[in-house]
């Protein structure tokens, strides 16, 4: 190719980046929620790692956190989020009536959910399965040998499916004892009204950790994972840019994993880095905050307030005890593996 036509593609090339560049139009759910100077996040009603109140309301947890980054992003403070407990059941209407901006509640990114029930999965937050638990004295090793247990599970959970499927893919019957409830559900597997609590593993470690009898040594989590649970926060159909900024608050926090970005060392990066993906991510070489609607020190409020996707995991996760398995970064053998911020 010969210097002029190489010059002239370059033309070509830049006007094309030029005109195909659109800034982000303000969505009704960004303006409704500054408007407000507040995020309304759907989150459960008190599990351990996830979403728990203090005596005091003051909310933690992993899908606490993704809300605390949203409301840092938007309004320089974490403190802006009114959190609205919801069940199993109540969990998709109030997204759907748009009683909350974000569910952000151990909630499983499933084909239906994402196309019937008007909603929209963001991102996978955190990788689980469902697990069984049972009390030590059953002597059970194994979930195949629960063959016509009485187990106790939620409604409207994936949980409750995934229970029959594996049933019935492994000829065994079983009871269901139907829960809405969470501390119900959670008391009465204590009290032995069944022989088995099954939910995803993680919210067991919780359950094990917070509310079982004898510091949790009666009870134990059987080996078997026996589905996919990607957890992750919705929102409701129908706002591209609300969902871009849901989705693209949660990469930021890996990607700032990824990069080394923690919430002690953003500052000093934010102004001396030298490295080009980090000046991108955190708004010294701008144009990512344009790009999406937000100031361009989106990242660096983020990772201030609940810091990056490890420290949120050894704040939240770690303490119940579980390994961080799956929810590695792509680079340390697991699927966190966010898009590039560019
Ligand atoms: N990931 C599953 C299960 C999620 C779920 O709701 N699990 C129960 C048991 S850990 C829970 O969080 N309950 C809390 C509540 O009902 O308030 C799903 O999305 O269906």
């Amino acid at each position: 190719m010969t210097r002029s036509r190489i010059a002239g593609l370059a033309v070509a090339v830049a006007a094309a980046m030029a005109t195909t560049a659109i800034p982000a139009v303000a969505g009704p759910r960004l303006d409704a929620v500054k408007a407000r100077g507040q995020i309304v996040c759907g989150v459960n009603t008190g599990l351990a790692g996830f979403a728990l109140a203090d005596s005091a309301g003051r909310w933690t947890g992993i899908d606490v956190d993704v809300c605390k980054a949203l409301a840092a992003i938007m309004f320089g403070d974490a403190g802006k989020v009114r959190y609205v407990p919801l069940n199993t059941q109540q969990r998709f209407t109030a997204l759907q009536t748009g009683e909350v901006d974000i569910l952000s509640r151990n909630t499983t990114w499933t084909l239906s959910r994402d196309t019937q029930i008007g909603l929209n999965f963001a991102a996978t937050l955190y990788y689980d399965g469902q697990g069984f638990m049972v009390p030590k004295k059953l002597g059970v090793k194994s979930a195949r040998e629960l063959d016509g247990a009485a187990v106790c599970v939620q409604p409207g959970t994936t949980t409750e499916l995934n229970l029959a499927d594996y049933f019935r893919a492994n000829t065994m019957k079983f009871k269901p004892v139907v829960i809405e409830n969470l501390q119900e559900v959670n008391s009465a597997f204590f009290a032995g009204r069944c022989d088995v609590l099954t939910t995803d593993a993680s919210g067991l470690a919780a359950v094990l950790s917070k509310d079982a009898p004898n510091k949790g040594a009666d009870h134990v989590i059987l080996p078997e994972l026996i589905s996919k649970e990607p957890l992750g926060p919705a929102v409701a159909q129908g706002d591209e840019q609300w969902i871009d900024i849901v989705r693209w608050t949660v990469f930021a926090l890996l990607e700032a994993e990824e990069y080394g970005i923690t919430s002690a060392n953003v500052d000093k990066l934010a102004k001396e880095t030298t490295n080009p993906n980090i000046a991108r991510i955190l708004g010294k070489t701008p144009g990512m905050g344009k790009a999406i609607g937000l100031p361009e020190d989106w990242v660096v409020r983020a990772v201030k307030a609940v810091g990056n996707y490890g420290e949120m995991w050894e704040r939240n996760i770690k303490p119940l005890g579980l390994p961080r398995g799956l929810n590695n970064l792509w680079t340390k053998g697991g699927l966190m593996y966010a898009p590039p911020i560019r």
